[in-house]
């Protein structure tokens, strides 16, 4: 089984990607098995970043990769923050952190009514063979949502304490790994990738 690098620096994505990965017998490395380095994220569009940090990674590392770009589009805030969603709050902090980020969201939401707290996350995976791959396969999923007004639960990463499901009347940091990538915006788009890859008997 050859290996596929997963190119990612973000901790919580390696987690929810790599166990399923696995499952479906696609073996996978994480790229800092290899130090690959971190690539500027240059595109306005998921599909660009994605793109790029998969080229990023199969160039260094001479093998196949898997890169996710990724991000909360809220209505209120005109899709911020977006393509832009990692770096929020970095204009209060030059690495900001999770917490940083969601901080920043809270406030920027504080006079925002209920009704109109709506947000959904997207998820946008990319396979290149190589680093030259005319034809990578994309696969994007959507999660909807909505902010609530403070943080609840200690699961998941990023956004995860203020995404409210209001069907299941918890944040998707309450969910378990499992209920989260079955509803994600991560684990839909892995799905496609999953059908995608076997069609192309990778
Ligand atoms: P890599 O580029 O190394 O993959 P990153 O964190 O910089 O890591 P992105 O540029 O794709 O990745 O930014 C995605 C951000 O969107 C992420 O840092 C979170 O803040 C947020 N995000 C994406 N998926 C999420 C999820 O499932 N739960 C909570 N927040 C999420």
């Amino acid at each position: 089984m050859s290996k596929i690098v997963l190119a990612t620096g973000n901790q919580g994505k390696v987690k929810e990607l790599a166990s399923l990965l696995s499952e479906h017998h696609l073996n996978i490395v994480p790229q800092s098995d290899y130090n690959v380095p971190e690539v500027a994220e240059t595109g306005t569009t998921f599909v660009e970043n994605a793109i790029i940090k998969a080229r990023h990674a199969a160039k260094i590392t001479g093998l196949p990769a898997i890169a996710d770009d990724s991000g909360l589009e809220v209505d209120a805030l005109n899709g911020a923050p977006g393509v832009y969603s990692a770096r929020y709050a970095s204009d209060i902090n030059k690495n900001p952190s999770d917490d940083d980020n969601t901080n920043k969201l809270l406030k920027a939401l504080e006079n925002t009514p209920d009704e109109q707290r709506s947000a959904r996350f997207h998820c946008v995976l990319v396979y290149m063979k190589h680093e030259n791959d005319p034809t990578p396969i994309i696969c994007h999923g959507v999660w909807q949502g909505c902010i609530s007004r403070e943080k609840q639960g200690e699961q998941g990463f990023g956004y995860d304490p203020v995404f409210w499901q209001a069907d299941l009347n918890m944040s998707s940091a309450q969910l378990s790994r499992e209920l989260k990538n079955k509803l994600s915006h991560r684990g839909q788009a892995l799905a496609q990738l999953v059908q995608k890859l076997a069609l192309q008997q990778v």
